[in-house]
């Protein structure tokens, strides 16, 4: 067939630019990186979730990290892209890298919801939610950050299908969202730190978003929050707020980060990345090298308080 191009990390890739990417990317350093399939979307695509780390003859703890659980949100897919080049490239090199892959896998999951991701491309901008039918309703998908079996549809979330935060018709509807939490449950001996990528608003949240409890890890959770963001901002400045979800940007129940801490992931953060509000879900092109780049001192900062603790 035809040579491809060279993948770009500057770019917005469509899925079927990241899909030939995972797989030439994944066969391209097999002593780094390997894949595995978690499932397939509603719409039939496969969920392929990449692991990084060094191999080794005994299991290593581990960091699950995903992008892309709304549609609309561009950067977040182009991160996890960039993370896992970053981590081909710098390991051996660069001594936190080589450390983490050393002593911990880092599974990365580039589009969690790959219809919708899909369907930004081809269809609507805008979209947010997964592309889920069901017979009853004329309005499509769920919200998958609303899907999640954390104090599910309580609080700031919907239970109106045509609603953008329509919660699903129960925890785990979404078959994304099923696959994610079924790898998580399956590994979460191993599992140490979840981490989901979100944009915008430059925050750094972690639980509780479903209610105003604070969580039992909350001064920890607070403080590594605030080290990963200082991190972050000693690149180009860029100041991000630290906080509980409920309290630091609104309440909201069924999401990932929740779910993972309270099944037992103490270390569980969300990122809402650039910008805050000029140019929203549209981040132009030109902003993902410089988001990327620092959006990687902080996820390397929390990598490696997780390692060390
Ligand atoms: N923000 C998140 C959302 O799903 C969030 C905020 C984080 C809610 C954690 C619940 C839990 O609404 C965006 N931009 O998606
Ligand atoms: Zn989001």
């Amino acid at each position: 067939g035809p040579t491809p191009r060279a993948h770009s990390y500057t770019k917005y890739n469509n899925w079927n630019d990241i899909q030939s990417w995972i797989a030439s990317i994944s066969s391209s350093n097999p002593n780094l990186i390997s894949k595995q399939v978690i499932g397939n979307t509603y719409e039939g695509r496969p969920m392929t979730l990449l692991k990084l780390g060094k191999k080794s003859s005994s299991s290593k703890p581990a960091i699950f990290m995903d992008c892309g659980i709304h549609a609309r949100e561009w950067i977040s897919p182009a991160f996890c892209q960039w993370f896992v080049k970053e981590a081909l490239s710098t390991y051996g090199s660069d001594a936190q890298m080589t450390s983490l892959l050393n002593q911990m896998d880092v599974y990365v999951l580039p589009v969690f919801n790959i219809d919708g991701y899909d369907y930004t491309h081809k269809g609507s901008r805008m979209w947010r939610k997964t592309r889920s039918r069901k017979s009853g309703s004329s309005c499509i998908g769920a919200d998958p950050n609303r899907n999640f079996n954390a104090g599910w549809c309580t609080l700031g979330a919907s239970s109106n299908p045509c609603s953008d935060t329509f919660c699903g018709y129960s925890p785990e509807s979404e078959i994304e969202v099923k696959n994610v939490a079924n790898f998580i449950r399956r590994n979460k001996a191993i599992i140490k730190a979840y981490i989901t990528i979100h944009s915008y608003s430059q925050l750094l949240l972690f639980p509780y978003s479903y209610t105003y409890d604070l969580a039992q890890h909350h001064s920890e959770l607070m403080q590594v929050a605030q080290g990963a963001s200082a991190a972050l901002r000693s690149l180009y400045g860029t100041r991000y707020t630290s906080g509980p979800g409920a309290t630091t940007i609104y309440p909201a129940a069924g999401g990932s980060d929740d779910w993972a801490y309270d099944l037992g992931v103490k270390y569980s953060y969300t990122f809402e990345l650039r910008d805050t509000g000029r140019y929203g879900f549209l981040l132009p092109e030109s902003q993902i090298k410089p988001t990327c780049e620092e959006t990687m001192l902080a996820v390397k900062y929390i990598a490696a308080y997780v390692r060390k603790n």
